[in-house]
Order: C-alpha cells, then sequence, then structure tokens
C-alpha cells in the first residue's frame, strides 16, 4: 500500500462539490441514477434492499457538500480538535438520522411517493449499527452528534467492527445469541479509505541502542503486525451545513503476514495467518461490565488507539508541525479505561520516535487526555495482566512502569512515610496477578477526571479515588450525562414534537431548556387531552410494531410501565419481577378482585452477557412468568407482561415515547448515570426510581411531586452492608415478600418444575448482592402510589407535561457545552 498524497503534482482545478437539486424532482432523479446505475436495477426488477441501497446513496449524496466544506473550514482554520477515544459507538439506524439533519424528511417521503414506494418500507430495511453494548456506546454516539450540531471540531474515533452487539432471540424463554451481520446486505452510509491504511505492531522486544547524539535509546522490536484500514461514517449536524466524521478502523492482514508463507508454499497456512489478523475486528465484546481480560480485547484496543494516534500526527497535522505543540491541535477524551492504552502509546511515539526527552512527552502527553470513568462497580475496572501486556505491548509495560515509577516517587514526596498509601495508589496491583489498573493510569495522565453524574462523581471522588483526589483535588470534575433531543426527541416522538412546536417553536430541538416555556400548559385541560391522545398514538404504533416485529399482541387501554436496559443484578429487572409476581399472587389467591386493579402491560427489553449466568436465569425467569400470567384466564387481561427480543436502539425509539411509567430501579450508589432515564422523562413518562445515578438530579428538576421515590439511600446502603445484610430477614419480616417468593418456590411459572428456580431463589434468599430484598416493601408502596396517581388522568398528565418541560437539562448539547467549558476549554461556534 503506497501512502496518500495530499500534495497535488499540478494545481488543481477548483471545482466547486455540488449536491443535487433540493426539491422532489431532483431527489427521484438522483434516487433513479442510484437505483439504475449504483444497483444497476431498473425500478419494476427492484427488491425493497435495492431501494433501500439507492436511497440511502441519494440522501449521502445531499450530506457530501457539507462534509468536504467543514473538513476543509477546519484545516483552514487549524481548529483545535476533539479526538473522542471510544472503543463502542452505538449509532442506531443512519437514514431517519440523516433525513432529518438535512431536512430532507418530506421531499424523501413524496419523491418515494412518485416512484410508487413507501419511504417506512425501505427505513424498516436498514439494519442498525450496533457497534456498543449500552449506555457508554449510545452517550458516544449522543456526544458526536451533539458536537457537529454546535459546529465544534470533533473525530469519533472507534473500532469497525464487522460483528456488532449479539442478535438476542429466546428459545423456550431462554436467551440465544445469533451474530449480528450488519455488513451483509451492504453499508451504504461507510468511506472506506484503504489508500489511508496504516500498520500496527505487536509483540516482540525492546532493545536498547545509543542514538546518533550519544543518548541511550529503546526501540520495539515487534514480532508481527496488522493494516488498520479506516472507514469514515457521517455525523450531520442539525441542519446547520456541518459533517463530522467518525473514523472507524478495520484490521487486515499485512502483505509481509502471508508472503513469507506463501514463499514457503504453504497456502493454507498464509489463509489462516490472515484471519488471525482480521480477527482483531471481527466482534464486539458483549460484556459490558465485568471484562474478562482477553487478548484479543487487549488487542483490539491498542489497535484502534494506536492507528488513530498515528493517522492524526501523519495525516490530520501538517507535514511540518512541531509535535511539543501538540496539545494546542487535539484533546482526546478517554471513553473509560478502554483506549487507556493510548496513554503510553503516545509516550512511545514522542520519545521512540520523535527523540523527545521523558519530561517534555509526559508534559505534552498529560495535556492531550482527559478521562471518563462510567462505573462505580470494582469488577469493571479494567486490570490487564502484567504477562499479557509484556508479551503483546513489551513497550508500553516499560513506559507504564516508568510513569508508576514517577508517580510513586510524586506521592511518597507528598505523604513522606506513607509507604501504605504508595502501595495502595501503585498502578501495578500484585495480587491475583501482577496488572496493571488502567483506572489509576488514566487518573495519573489525565488533566481531568469526570464521573457521569453528580452523585456518581462524588463517589467517585470520596469512595473509588480517594487517595487521588487528595493528592490533586482539582483534577476531578461532573458533567452529567445528556441525550440527543434530536433522534430521542424529535425523530422518535413526531406526535409530541409537533404538539411542543406548536406551542412554543422549533428552537427547543437545539436549545432544550426551551422546554420550560411548556410549563404553563401543563394546566390547560385542552392541551393536557391533546398530549394523552399523542400517548395514545404512540402505543398504537408500538403495538403495531410488536405485533409485526415479535408476534406479541400488546392490550390496549393499558398502563405502560417499562424497563428497558442490560440485564445486571444491579439494576434489579429481579425486583421488577418480584413486583409482578406479587400483584398476580394477590389476584389469584383472591386477594383482590381483578376488577380493582389499574390495568398494566409490563414491557421488558434486555440483553445478558452470553457469560452471565444468573441475568440469563433470569431472563428466562421473566419469560415465564410472562407466560404464566398471559396464560391465566384469572387475570381477566388486567396484566399483561411483554419481552421482546433483541431491545435496540430502533426498538427503544418506538418503545420510549410510548411509555407511561419509566423503571429506573437500581441499586443506590451502583447506576453511574443511567441515560434511558432522561429519554423517557423526556417523552412523557413519568418515572419510578431510587435515588441513583442522574434520577437524582432528574428528581430535582422535575419535582418529588412528579416522582416515585423508593428504596434505601446510599448512606443507608453502605451502612446495611457495614452491619451485616441479611436478606432473609426481610423474607421473615415482610409478608408479602414471603408470599410472593413462595409462589415462585412452588413452581408455579415452571410448571410445577421447582429445581430450575432453585438458583434465582438461593441468590435471592442468601446473597442478594444488591439488596432487591430490602427494599422490596419500599418499591411495593411506591407502586401503589403510581396507580393512585394514574387513576387521576388528568393529574398525570400534568406530572407527564411537566416532566418534559422540566428535563431539558438532559440534553447531550448542554453535556458537550460542559465538558467545552470545565475539560476542553474549547467554545461552542453557536
Ligand atoms: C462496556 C464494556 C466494558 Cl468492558 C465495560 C462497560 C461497558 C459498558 O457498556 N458500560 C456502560 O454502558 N456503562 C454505562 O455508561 C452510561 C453512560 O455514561 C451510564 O449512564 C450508565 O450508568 C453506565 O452503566
Amino acid at each position: 500500500v503506497t501512502g496518500p498524497h495530499f500534495e497535488p503534482t499540478h494545481e488543481r482545478a477548483k471545482v466547486p462539490a455540488v449536491g443535487p437539486g433540493r426539491d422532489v424532482d431532483g431527489f427521484v432523479r438522483q434516487f433513479m441514477r442510484e437505483l439504475n446505475y449504483g444497483q444497476g436495477v431498473s425500478l419494476a426488477r427492484s427488491t425493497v434492499n435495492d431501494q433501500y441501497l439507492a436511497l440511502a446513496h441519494t440522501v449521502r449524496h445531499y450530506l457530501m457538500q457539507g462534509w468536504i466544506q467543514t473538513g476543509k473550514r477546519r484545516r483552514d482554520a487549524g481548529d483545535r480538535v476533539v479526538g473522542y477515544l471510544s472503543a463502542e459507538y452505538l449509532l442506531g439506524r443512519q437514514l431517519d438520522n440523516a433525513l432529518l439533519a438535512s431536512d430532507l424528511q418530506e421531499i424523501a417521503r413524496e419523491a418515494m411517493n412518485a416512484c410508487g414506494l413507501d419511504l417506512d418500507i425501505l427505513r424498516a430495511q436498514e439494519i442498525e449499527p450496533g457497534l456498543g453494548n449500552g449506555g457508554l456506546g449510545r452517550l458516544a454516539a449522543c456526544f458526536v452528534d451533539s458536537l457537529a450540531t454546535m459546529d465544534v471540531s470533533c473525530i469519533g474515533y472507534g473500532i469497525r467492527y464487522e460483528y456488532g452487539i449479539f442478535k438476542q432471540t429466546f428459545v423456550d424463554g431462554r436467551q440465544v445469541e445469533e451474530p449480528d451481520s450488519w455488513l451483509a446486505l451492504g453499508s451504504p452510509w461507510e468511506f472506506p479509505q484503504p489508500d489511508r491504511a496504516t500498520r500496527i505492531d505487536f509483540g516482540g522486544h525492546t532493545e536498547t541502542y545509543t542514538g546518533e547524539d550519544g543518548r541511550e535509546r529503546v526501540r520495539w522490536v515487534p514480532s508481527w503486525d496488522v493494516q488498520a484500514i479506516p472507514y469514515h461514517l457521517l455525523v450531520p449536524g442539525y441542519r446547520n451545513g456541518v459533517v463530522n466524521t467518525l473514523r472507524l478502523w478495520s484490521a487486515r492482514a499485512t502483505s509481509a503476514f502471508d508472503l513469507q508463507l506463501f514463499n514457503q508454499g504453504d497456502y493454507a497456512e498464509a489463509v489462516r495467518a490472515r484471519t488471525f489478523a482480521e480477527n482483531i475486528t471481527k466482534v464486539l465484546y458483549p460484556e459490558d461490565s465485568t471484562p474478562q481480560g482477553r487478548e484479543l480485547r487487549l488487542q483490539q484496543q491498542y489497535f484502534f488507539v494506536a492507528a488513530s494516534l498515528k493517522d492524526f500526527i501523519r495525516h490530520t497535522l501538517p507535514a511540518d508541525f512541531d509535535l511539543h505543540q501538540l496539545p494546542e491541535r487535539i484533546t482526546f477524551q478517554l471513553n473509560d479505561t478502554h483506549p487507556v492504552i493510548a496513554i503510553p502509546e503516545l509516550m512511545r511515539l514522542l520519545v521512540d520516535e520523535h527523540d523527545f526527552e521523558w519530561e517534555q512527552a509526559w508534559d505534552v502527553t498529560r495535556r492531550c487526555f482527559d478521562y471518563t470513568c462510567h462505573t462505580l462497580l470494582p469488577e469493571a475496572l479494567e486490570v490487564w495482566p502484567v504477562e499479557l501486556l509484556g508479551r503483546l505491548l513489551p513497550r508500553h509495560l516499560e513506559i507504564i512502569y516508568r510513569i508508576n515509577e514517577d508517580f510513586l516517587a510524586e506521592v511518597r514526596e507528598a505523604f513522606p512515610g506513607d509507604e501504605l498509601r504508595a502501595r495502595r495508589m501503585s498502578m501495578v496491583q500484585e495480587h491475583p496477578v501482577r496488572a496493571v489498573r488502567m483506572a489509576y493510569l488514566a487518573t495519573v495522565a489525565a488533566s481531568k477526571v469526570n464521573g457521569v453524574a453528580e452523585l456518581h462523581s462524588r463517589l467517585l471522588r470520596d469512595k473509588v479515588l480517594p487517595d487521588f483526589s487528595e493528592l490533586w483535588p482539582d483534577k476531578f470534575t461532573n458533567v452529567t450525562n445528556g441525550v440527543t433531543p434530536r433522534r430521542f426527541v424529535r425523530m422518535a416522538n413526531p406526535g409530541m414534537s409537533e404538539l411542543i412546536t406548536e406551542a412554543i417553536g422549533e428552537g427547543w430541538v437545539t436549545d432544550l431548556e426551551r422546554l420550560r416555556e411548556l410549563e404553563p400548559f401543563a394546566d390547560d385541560a385542552a392541551f393536557r387531552e391533546r398530549f394523552r391522545a399523542v400517548k395514545v398514538a404512540n402505543k398504537d404504533r408500538l403495538r403495531q410494531l410488536l405485533h409485526h416485529r415479535d408476534g406479541i399482541e400488546l392490550p390496549e387501554g393499558h398502563m405502560l410501565d417499562v424497563m428497558v436496559k442490560r440485564l445486571h443484578e444491579y439494576k434489579r429487572q429481579s425486583l421488577k419481577l418480584l413486583h409482578i409476581v406479587s400483584l398476580y399472587e394477590r389476584l389469584i389467591s383472591g386477594e383482590v378482585d381483578p376488577a380493582t386493579i389499574t390495568p398494566r402491560t409490563f414491557v421488558f427489553g434486555a440483553k445478558a452477557a452470553p457469560g452471565y449466568h444468573m441475568a440469563k436465569e433470569t431472563i428466562a425467569l421473566i419469560n415465564a412468568v410472562a407466560k404464566t400470567i398471559g396464560e391465566d384466564p384469572r387475570v381477566e387481561g388486567r396484566l399483561a407482561v411483554a419481552f421482546p427480543a433483541n431491545y435496540n436502539v430502533t426498538l427503544a425509539e418506538t418503545l420510549i415515547p410510548a411509555a407511561d411509567l419509566s423503571e429506573q430501579i437500581s441499586l443506590a450508589g451502583k447506576e453511574a448515570s443511567g441515560t434511558g432515564n432522561m429519554k423517557f422523562a423526556l417523552n412523557g413518562a413519568l418515572t419510578i426510581g431510587t435515588d441513583d445515578g442522574a434520577n437524582v438530579e432528574i428528581r430535582e428538576l422535575v419535582g418529588g411531586d412528579n416522582f416515585f421515590l423508593f428504596g434505601m439511600a446510599e448512606p443507608e446502603v453502605a451502612a446495611l452492608q457495614a452491619k451485616g445484610y441479611v436478606p432473609s430477614s426481610f423474607y421473615q419480616q415482610s409478608p408479602q415478600l414471603k408470599r410472593t417468593l413462595d409462589l415462585i418456590a412452588s413452581g408455579a411459572f415452571t410448571g410445577g418444575d421447582r429445581s430450575t428456580v432453585g438458583a434465582v431463589l438461593d441468590d435471592w434468599l442468601n446473597t442478594d448482592r444488591f439488596m432487591a430484598m430490602a427494599d422490596f416493601d419500599s418499591y411495593l408502596a411506591a407502586q401503589a402510589r403510581v396507580d393512585e396517581a394514574y387513576a387521576d388522568q388528568d393529574r398525570w398528565s400534568r406530572s407527564a407535561i411537566l416532566n418534559v418541560a422540566r428535563s431539558g437539562f438532559f440534553s447531550s448539547d448542554r453535556s458537550m457545552r460542559n465538558y467545552l467549558q470545565r475539560i476542553w476549554d474549547l467554545k461552542a461556534r453557536s
């Protein structure tokens, strides 16, 4: 592969980029060109997939001008760039977003009609790029959307996984994973740049040698390499002509890799070697909280950050750029610890390849990185065994040791004689194996370290990294998460969006605090009526979708109670399940008359990490309960449980706008922020939730009357933990809990079989790491308040409208403004 050539060998003509005409006629012409000459089919013989691909290419055309101009403007201005380093981007479908951003929704609809096609059918053809696990990956996607909309220069660097998050199916109610072949039918949104490939080294050993200047130097002699091929994805701003770039890397075997083997005549081995290299970006790891320390995962991490740094320095910066000034041209944001190996990589580039003195390199490196932490669970903090690091990245391990040595010297100077502290703070842990604590490395190197909600940032500072915050109090800050109002309100909820725009104008889409202006409408009976009508219409839309997608028949006229998020014990889907079973138990025991209860449908959406046994058992139990309740005539249709498989961004976009009640019920102090909670509030659902993550801030803003709070607060959790938590004591004390657990234990949901529920029950009664038993009574009491509030539809609608009006703070535009001011020291241009 030859290097890219940016220097024209002769004067290039200045031909402007011109897009197709912005009217129905122009759109139809471009579409037909794409269909006939791009897909190579006539309209008459085209498949839906041909039509979708032609449509996507057509829409893409309209974005190109903006993309080229944005790039040129940024290069000319020499802007400082935000380099967002994230192993995940959970983007969701591209077509709708591109149409919305470029204001082509109506034109596209009419153009398709003119061709005798239905835009909605073509939209449904798109498979979303699911290049992330959950909240962390979706947050990255919201952030790049906001930066484009705010016209901030940003390159999102990441990995082009060939297979994204697995596709979930249920077989007999149990989760079965299938590969997500999102590229199989074509990928019209990406631009491969094979001529911009770059080589990434691995393995081998290091040597010292004496440089020409007489200085002792280190050289890394790697033993194998792969090529990193960049693919561009477009990130259009909302109707501002700005198009930023996501640069995702794909692994390919270098020719060196197989040439040797080919020359030895071993064709089969040469092909196998190729597969080995290309494995690096084959699949997204589906663990969202307990990283398994797999070698391939470390390869992925180094692969994408090394490619990104090299590419930025070589190709994005001018050729003669003095790297001492690097912090003036880029600021790298580390999205959790996954890209933290970028720190020693930049040190290596500066010291080994660009002749920097160590201290100078360290000064530059520190000013280039900031770190965002997304968790409080100890098992989610990544550590890499020294044995593995030394084998895969020997030079980086040496550099980490040196950083650690210098750092510990600083600690010893600040706290003389406190050897215990120095050991606690070391980036290298000794037990159970010698391993590098990536969060410590990130914290030491970063200029700023932030958590993702007020409570989380405080706990991060005081409980996870107290020694570090004592040493550097100013390093720690908070930026509360946000979500993009373009995708999650304007696009997902067109009915409500129209109503809002009619009331307060359309400025809210890019200035979400303006939703405040809706507050007076909460007291307007006619507005409330229309707001309710939108909810009903959104439920109808969901009913149709679930009918076609899953064969699920949602009952009409029910309250819709929704819990969607990854399946994890700390999130406590099991607590939600116990609530449902307790309602059912009271019905079948005759304690309550079905006619007197609020009709409710409970919806779950959740993927379990494939190796997470307890999570998979919980899914099986939810499905078993759903089936039993659905088939029991005694329920008289007043309760229903729906668990559509494969919850993803696309389903969220129909599900969230239909919800009445949002379940945010993690054990206090465990959910860093949550972002689904924000999406629900912005779509007019009321929250039942604990004092955890961003729930705290949601409740503060929407008001205690419009939020159903329950459960222990974090200090109470800590106190109960300290005193010794005995879950079975709650079983003894709470009659309702006892009846509920006994019903499950009886085999009522497992066809009389008591053994299959044994493991789950055993955990609840004997371990219950996340204290669901302790919060059960409080949760049920809060659910009773929900029923009471829902009975008064006027009061409920008022609260729902106030939730929308007061949640403008949760725009990711605001989050980005906070990063700009508190962390990146940049200003948005608009
Ligand atoms: C993915 C891979 C690994 Cl190895 C570890 C974690 C993850 C992951 O997906 N984490 C994640 O989604 N964290 C969530 O981040 C959100 C955005 O900040 C938070 O809202 C949420 O509380 C947190 O759990």
